[in-house]
C-alpha cells in the first residue's frame, strides 16, 4: 500500500517533572486514542504508587520503575495522524541520569518540543537538552510553557518565561516555531483550544505538529545503517536491527560492515529486509528494519558498526577535528582528556589532542587560538583521536553521522559535530 502522509518524528525534551510524559498522554487521550477504560485504570495505578497526577504520563512510562519513581527513564514511541503527517512522537527522560536516552531521542528527530514547566522556568535539563538538540541537528524547535493551571493561566508568567528562553534560543542559535501556553494535566491547548487563556493566540501542540516542514529524507546520500542491536533469530540466522540513516538499502546488495570483527570491515550481500514483520524490497532512510547478510555471522558484527554500501563505506578515521559544545564538565575540559564519545550507536573512549581554538557562539568569531582549558558553555573547535576504531564522517559528508556527545561519570560533558577526517591507512 502507498504511503499517503509523510512521517515525522517529533521528540519530547526538556527538564525532569516538566510535563513531557503528561502532554503526550493527555494527547492520546483526547484524539481517542487511550480509551476512558484505560484511563481509569491507569489513574488507579497512579493513586496505588501515590503518585495521583502521573495518569496521563502513565500512557508513556510503561516500565515499573517508571511508575513508581514517577519520571521517564527511557525513550517510548507512540505514533499519531495528523492532518499532514504521520507522526511517530518520541517521549524523552528529563532526568540527568538518562541524558544519554535523550540524546538517542534527539538524534532520531526531525522536530522537538521543548517543554518547561511555567512555575519552574528554565531548568539545567531545558539548557542542556537546548544545545543538544542543535548538536543533533535539529533546527524546527517548538517551546511548550506547560502547567500554566498552575500559574492562573497568567499572560505575565508566560511571557516572563518566554523571555528567558528566548536568551538561550539566541545562545544556541535557533528561531522557535512557536511558543505554546499549555497544560497538560488539565488538557488545555494540547489537542483542544482552551477557553481559559483568551489571551493566547498561537497554536495547540497537535496543532503544532502540521507547522513543521516536511522533513527531507536523507535518501540521496550514501547508504548507512548503524547497528542498535543483534540477534540470533531460529531458521534465520543473525540479524542486526537498527535505522537506515542515510541511502537506500536493497535485496541483493554489495555491502561492509564497519569496522567490524576485524577493524577493517567484513563484506557480505543484503539477503532480506525486514520491517514490522514483513519482507521487504528495500529500506529507506528513515526506516527502522532487521537484515539477514549473506556471509555475515554473529561474531562479526555488534552494536556500533555501521552497515555501509561496499562502494562507499564509511570511513574509518584516525584523529579527527570537530566543533564542540562543552555542556557539563566538573571543572575544566584540557588536552589528554579522555571520555567517551557516543557517535550513532557506537561508544568510543576519544582523547582531546588539541584544543585548536575557543569560537563565541553568538557570532562564530574566534575568540581565542590554542586555549589552555575550556569549561561550560565554551565553543570550540579540537582535534581528537579515537582509542578504538572509529567510523565518522564530516557534517559535510554526512550530517548524520557526524554527531556526537561526549561523555564522563554518568553527565553530558559536550556535543558536538565532526567537521574534518584523516582516515586511518
Ligand atoms: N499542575 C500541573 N501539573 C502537571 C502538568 N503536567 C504535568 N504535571 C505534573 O508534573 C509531574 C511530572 O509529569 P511528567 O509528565 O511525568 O513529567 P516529565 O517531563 O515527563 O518528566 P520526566 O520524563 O521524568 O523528565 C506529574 O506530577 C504531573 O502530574 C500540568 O499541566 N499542570
Ligand atoms: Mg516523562
Amino acid at each position: 500500500m502507498a504511503k499517503e502522509k509523510p512521517n515525522m518524528n517529533v521528540v519530547f525534551v526538556g527538564h525532569v517533572d516538566a510535563g513531557k510524559s503528561t502532554i503526550v498522554g493527555r494527547m492520546l487521550f483526547d484524539t481517542g486514542a487511550v480509551p476512558e477504560q484505560e484511563m481509569k485504570k491507569l489513574r488507579d495505578e497512579a493513586e496505588k504508587h501515590g503518585k495521583a497526577g502521573f495518569e496521563f504520563a502513565y500512557v508513556m512510562d510503561k516500565i515499573k520503575e517508571e511508575r513508581e519513581r514517577g519520571v521517564t527513564i527511557d525513550l517510548a514511541y507512540k505514533k499519531i495522524v495528523t492532518q499532514k503527517f504521520e507522526i511517530t512522537i518520541i517521549d524523552a527522560p528529563g532526568h540527568r541520569d538518562f541524558v544519554k536516552n535523550m540524546i538517542t531521542g534527539a538524534s532520531q528527530a526531525d522536530a522537538a518540543f521543548l517543554v518547561i514547566a511555567a512555575p519552574a522556568g528554565v531548568q539545567p535539563q531545558t539548557t542542556e537538552h537546548l544545545w543538544l538538540l542543535r548538536t543533533m541537528g535539529v533546527k524546527n524547535i517548538c517551546v511548550a510553557v506547560n502547567k500554566m493551571d498552575a500559574v492562573e493561566y497568567s499572560e505575565d508568567k508566560f511571557k516572563k518565561v518566554q523571555e528567558d528562553v528566548d536568551k538561550l534560543l539566541t545562545q544556541v542559535g535557533i528561531k522557535p516555531s512557536a511558543y505554546i501556553a499549555c497544560s497538560g494535566l488539565k488538557g488545555d491547548n494540547i489537542a483542544k483550544k482552551t477557553d481559559k487563556m483568551a489571551w493566547y493566540k498561537g497554536p495547540t501542540v497537535l496543532e503544532q505538529f502540521d507547522q513543521f516542514p516536511v522533513p527531507e529524507l536523507p535518501t540521496n546520500l550514501p547508504m548507512r545503517m548503524p547497528v542498535q542491536d543483534v540477534y540470533e533469530i531460529t531458521g534465520i540466522g543473525t540479524v542486526p536491527v537498527g535505522k537506515i540513516e542515510t541511502g537506500i538499502m536493497k535485496v541483493g546488495q554489495k555491502v561492509k560492515v564497519l569496522p567490524g570483527r576485524t577493524g577493517e570491515g567484513i563484506s557480505g550481500e543484503v539477503k532480506t529486509i525486514e520491517a514490522h514483520h514483513e519482507q521487504l524490497p528495500e529500506g529507506l532512510a528513515g526506516d527502522n528494519v532487521g537484515i539477514n547478510i549473506r556471509g555475515v555471522g554473529k561474531k562479526d558484527i555488534a552494536r556500533g558498526d555501521v552497515i555501509c554500501d561496499a562502494s562507499q563505506p564509511i570511513p574509518i578515521v584516525e584523529e579527527f577535528v570537530a566543533q564542540i559544545a562543552v555542556i557539563n564538565h566538573p571543572t575544566v575540559l584540557a588536552k589528554g582528556y579522555t571520555p567517551v564519545f557516543h557517535i550513532h550507536t557506537a561508544q568510543v573512549p576519544c582523547q582531546f589532542i588539541e584544543l585548536i581554538e575557543q569560537i563565541d557562539p553568538k557570532t562564530g568569531q574566534v575568540i581565542k587560538k590554542n586555549p589552555d582549558f575550556l569549561k561550560n558553555g565554551d565553543v570550540a573547535k579540537v582535534r581528537i583521536k579515537p582509542q578504538g576504531h572509529l567510523c565518522l564522517e564530516t557534517q559535510k559528508d554526512n550530517p548524520f553521522t557526524s554527531r556526537f556527545a561526549v561523555r564522563d561519570a554518568g553527565a553530558t560533558v559536550a556535543a558536538g559535530v565532526c567537521v574534518e577526517i584523516t582516515k586511518k591507512k
